[in-house]
């Protein structure tokens, strides 16, 4: 059962990694913010709000939130020893289950860690595969999930074995659904493999999608953003259907597609909404989410939604700049600023003279969502052109299709053909060559 589905979720949730399968309350959590030499720690409270977020969304509570200043990474424990020894006499004294590190910890760290605060230690990278193996609903993204989990998992399995077995197992331990992951170091090789032929053999639907809307010169937009931008709500006002939303991150984890009906155009547009992204998304994830990530690699245009009450849009942007080269998306964008309404008149002016060519919405009041989708509709299809093509009359039929048709002449060749066509379906149309273009 997922826990979207668990009617007492707000306090209870299932664990799908222990030998059976039980409800406990929810887990304490103490977080532990870095600040690096060379790092400012105003720069580092965003991320550690992020990080209260992370440990909420996953069914946590953030109990204790501390602070630490490390000059130089320890080897063994990451932090020094003296801090150590004040966290450790913190978790006890406050019941601590789980503590989270808002940093990436090597097996061996973590394993150290374990043993001496005698309870979970989780990293960010294993908290984000927590939530994503949470809110995996589609077989896809669950095999997806799955073997994110397995490949980080396996050099960690020495220190874990223990506490996965344990009823207290919690926090980037659990499966998608009601998987239970492998835990066997033998086993666990022979798992990733049949993951990646099993996602193999998912995606190749998506393949046939893919053809599909290919062959019927379908264009294809992408919604890509920050995790909580107000992807999912966005897809929903401009498609006017229903998406799972939610104040939580990473609330999409499957890629979900829609129609978008256009006036005065024949055909439709794809809409396909996507996983968020975040800083330091762990890189197993992009790597085995790269099937479902295809949507953004193929498609004609990307809406890049931002949040406007972020207190550091600009990073959100960058993140999400990083993570589509890291992909190799090399898709136009539009930059669409969300949430409007949360922000006053100054902040708005701020952003709308600093990001010039930026559309500025509120999916949900629905403010300028009009303006959107006419933005999109001129960006993918472009300028409608009056040509003269040639053409064979047996491909008549398909250029009626996409373009209105002024006059037909029968020439030696074939048909010379006058047409009112958008850019998009003439260039179609030539590249596959239905057409030939005359003037
Ligand atoms: N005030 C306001 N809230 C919004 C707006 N758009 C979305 N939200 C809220 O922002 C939260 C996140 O929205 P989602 O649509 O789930 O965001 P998402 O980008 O799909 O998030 P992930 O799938 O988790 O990456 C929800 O609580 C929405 O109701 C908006 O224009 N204004
Ligand atoms: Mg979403």
């Amino acid at each position: 059962m997922n826990q979207r589905n668990n009617p007492n979720q707000s306090d209870r949730r299932l664990l799908t990694v222990s030998d059976r399968d039980i409800f406990v309350t929810t887990q304490k959590a103490l977080l532990i913010g870095i600040v690096l030499k060379n790092e400012i720690r105003a720069d580092k409270e965003e991320s550690l709000k992020e990080l209260v977020n992370l440990v909420k969304t996953a069914g946590s509570s953030p109990t204790i939130i501390q602070t630490k200043r490390v000059e130089k990474i320890d080897p063994k424990t990451f932090i020094g020893k003296g801090s150590i020894k004040e966290l450790v006499d913190i978790s006890d004294a406050n019941d601590i289950d789980v503590v989270l590190f808002d940093c990436e910890l090597t097996p061996n760290q973590q394993k150290e860690l374990r043993a001496l605060f005698k309870c979970d230690v989780v990293d960010r990278t294993g908290l984000i595969l927590d939530i994503f193996a949470l809110h995996a609903q589609s077989k896809e993204a669950s095999l997806q999930v799955e073997l994110a989990l397995s490949i980080y998992l396996k050099p960690r399995l020495a220190g874990l074995g223990k506490t996965l077995n344990q009823q207290g197992g919690g926090i980037g331990t659990r499966g998608p659904g009601e998987t239970k992951l492998e835990t066997d170091n033998r086993l666990i090789d022979n798992r990733i493999n049949k993951l990646k032929r099993e996602i193999k053999k998912v995606s190749k639907q998506r393949e046939v999608q893919s053809s599909f809307r290919k062959k019927n010169n379908t264009p294809l937009v992408s919604i890509v953003g920050y995790t909580n931008a107000g992807k999912s709500t966005m897809l929903e006002k401009i498609t006017s259907s229903k998406t799972y939303v939610a104040n939580e991150l990473f609330a999409t984890v499957d890629s979900l597609q829609r129609e978008l009906k256009i006036d005065g155009i024949n055909e439709h547009i794809i809409l396909s909404d996507t996983v968020g992204f975040i800083q330091n998304l762990p890189t197993t994830l992009i790597e085995s989410f790269k099937s479902t990530l295809t949507v953004v690699k193929e498609a004609n245009l990307l809406i890049h939604v931002v949040d406007a009450a972020s207190a550091i849009p600009e990073m959100h942007i960058n993140t999400v700049h990083e993570i589509l080269d890291q992909i190799e998306a090399d898709v136009p964008e539009i930059l669409v600023f969300n949430k409007i309404d949360r922000i006053d008149k100054a902040s708005l002016n701020y952003l709308t003279e600093k990001y010039q060519d930026a559309i500025f919405v509120s999916s949900t009041k629905g403010t300028n969502i009009k303006k959107l989708i006419s933005e999109i509709t001129t960006n993918v299809f472009g300028d409608l052109n009056e040509v003269s093509l040639l053409i064979s009359p047996k491909d008549l039929d398909q250029l009626h299709k996409y373009s209105s048709i002024v006059s037909v002449k029968n020439i030696e060749e074939g048909l010379e053909v006058s047409v009112e066509i958008r850019n998009y379906y003439l260039e179609n149309l030539l590249q596959k060559d239905v057409v030939k273009l005359l003037s």
